[in-house]
């Protein structure tokens, strides 16, 4: 049985939007996993330390087989395997975070995996690209997409044609 799940994808260096671009096909490799769909692309502020470029975010809805822990795993090593930049021989910084928003309707609250991703309800650059994707959704205990959204300012978020 699959289960759709919505994957929060966000990059501040090294040609962010290549890095999505190579993530979402990576994705598209995942066994027992297809790619739904995947919003626009997002120009966001960052958040947390101000002296950091602005991220390139997005949202895609993947419909899976893998329990959650096998594709936290998949993501993590799409992470590792495109996500660093090698800087004077060392491993700079890490260039992807693929989070996992929503897994079908599961609330989960393990070592390594929340479920709902904590903060997404209050980041514009989740939200908005969510909303693209599924402007009716509810969360799991029971909020809708839209209600969040009218809580949620901008944030300094730009589309991407
Ligand atoms: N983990 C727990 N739950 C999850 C989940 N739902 N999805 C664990 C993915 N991972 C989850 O993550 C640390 C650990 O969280 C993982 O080992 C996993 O087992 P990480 O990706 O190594 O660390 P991180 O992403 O730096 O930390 P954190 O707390 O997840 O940060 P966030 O919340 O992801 O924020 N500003 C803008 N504009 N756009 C951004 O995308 N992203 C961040 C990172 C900060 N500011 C940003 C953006
Ligand atoms: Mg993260």
């Amino acid at each position: 049985m699959s289960e759709r799940v919505y994957i929060g994808l966000g990059s501040n260096l090294s040609e962010p939007l290549r890095q999505l671009q190579s993530a979402i096909e990576a994705i598209r490799e995942i066994p027992a996993t297809q790619v739904a769909a995947v919003s626009p692309f997002y120009i966001s502020d960052p958040l947390g330390p101000a002296d950091q470029p602005r991220y390139v975010n997005a949202v895609a809805a993947l419909d899976t087989e893998l329990a959650p822990l096998a594709l936290l795993d998949a993501l993590q090593a799409i992470e590792l395997e495109q996500g660093r930049v090698r800087k004077d021989e060392r491993w700079g910084p890490r260039t992807l975070d693929l989070d996992i928003l929503l897994f079908g309707e599961r609330q989960l609250d393990e070592p390594r995996l929340t479920v709902p991703h904590y903060h997404m309800h209050a980041r514009a650059f989740v939200l908005y690209p969510l909303a693209d994707l599924a402007p009716e959704l509810r969360l799991p205990d029971g909020r809708s997409l839209s209600e969040l959204l009218a809580d949620c300012p901008f944030q300094g978020l730009e589309r991407l044609s």
